[in-house]
């Protein structure tokens, strides 16, 4: 346990191969690769759109790490408990939000997730699992475990699961999290998106591994470690991290190796937050596309060609245009919902 990670997962001249199948089917293969292409091509239209100034606030991009949200939500019910953070997007989408409602929040629109009160960062869907993110590092990652705790108390088998970044992990408020999931057997599942960077700063600049599992190890919390860019991968080892919580052994901890395309915030992908990353770098995590391996892996299989590929982004494309353009015209929420909305008459003090 002790180290870094396995270099074959930090290296990103490593794992540029289509994935392996390991035998599964058509059937299992084509929703994750729409969930990936959907969540893909969306948050390209937001890239753009922001680039036009369409956009009034920051988006954070997750693009290159579709495989992650992807593959962890195939477990989920819409009654577990799901939370994330700054970078969320994927978090919904993969739990079948409406792309078009998350465009309307992100252009502050009345028909958006939150009615238009919270923007990129502030996302809610309850119907579908989405219990909120915060633009504040680490500051769902409790709520997630007291979500989790209060299924359990209420005798369901649903899940927590807590998105979190390897920057996430250096709050203080992660490891009371882990520390009280354990001691409680609260059925959650941290998942820790490892893209190595922390806004401008990689991670072997601020902290002494690269490696986030050692935190659960030390907090008695079962891990698993995986290429973020394998959909499967992360798949499966969810599944086995899923099940575990569902029967009553507690927390589990998914730690996924991957890398954001774009730097840390909005459309640029040369500059991250002012500081340049390497070039090479970033193609080389690009060969290391989870859709692209994915895509490939079929075709080589079988099971898809390259047009067919070419079809599904099309179609989703098309669609996702439209939810865009539906989204454009739709209203803003009149200026008085803002106190109905963000501050509760029945809760204020005094
Ligand atoms: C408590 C807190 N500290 C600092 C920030 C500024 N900040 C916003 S995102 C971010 C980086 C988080 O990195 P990570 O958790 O790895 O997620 P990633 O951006 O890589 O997805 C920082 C430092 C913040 N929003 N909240």
């Amino acid at each position: 346990m002790e180290g870094q990670l396995p270099g074959v997962l930090a290296d990103p001249t490593q794992l540029h191969e289509p994935i392996d199948l390991r035998g599964t089917t058509l059937e299992v293969l084509e929703p994750l690769t729409r969930g990936m292409v959907t969540i893909r091509i969306a948050e390209r239209i937001l890239a753009k759109a922001r680039e036009d100034g369409l956009i009034g606030g920051p988006v954070h991009l997750g693009v290159g790490q579709e495989g992650v949200a992807v593959g962890v939500s195939a477990l989920l019910r819409k009654t577990d408990r799901i939370f994330g953070a700054h970078r969320s997007h994927s978090h919904v989408l993969a739990l079948g939000s409406s792309p078009r409602k998350l465009f309307a929040e992100i252009l502050g629109k009345d028909t958006g997730l939150s009615r238009g009160m919270g923007g990129s960062m502030h996302l809610w869907d309850e119907p579908n699992g989405f219990m909120g993110s915060v633009p504040i590092v680490a500051g769902t990652v409790p709520l997630a475990v007291g979500a989790a705790h209060a299924e359990r108390m209420k005798g369901t088998d649903n899940i927590g699961v807590s998105y979190l970044g390897d920057g996430a992990c250096e709050e203080g408020a992660v490891h009371e999290s882990m520390n009280l999931a354990r001691m409680l057997n609260a059925p959650v599942i941290f998942v820790v998106e490892n893209n190595l960077f922390s806004s401008h700063m990689f991670i072997d600049l601020r902290q002494p591994s690269n490696m986030t599992a050692r935190f659960a190890e030390a907090h008695r919390i079962p891990f698993e470690i995986v290429d973020g860019n394998d959909v499967l991968a992360v798949k499966e080892a969810s599944e086995r991290l899923v099940a575990a919580a569902r029967r009553g052994d507690g927390p589990g901890f998914l730690e996924a190796v991957t890398y954001r395309w774009y730097g840390h915030v909005d459309f640029r992908e040369d500059i991250d937050v002012g500081v340049a990353r390497s070039a090479k770098d970033v193609a080389n995590w690009r060969a290391r596309d989870p859709i692209g391996r994915l895509a490939r892996a079929m075709a080589a299989a079988g099971f898809w060609s390259e047009s067919d590929q070419q079809a599904l982004e099309g179609e989703v494309r098309l669609a996702l245009e439209s939810d865009w353009e539906e989204a454009l015209g739709d209203p803003y929420p009149e200026e008085s919902a803002l106190m109905d909305r963000v501050y509760s008459a029945g809760r204020t003090r005094g």
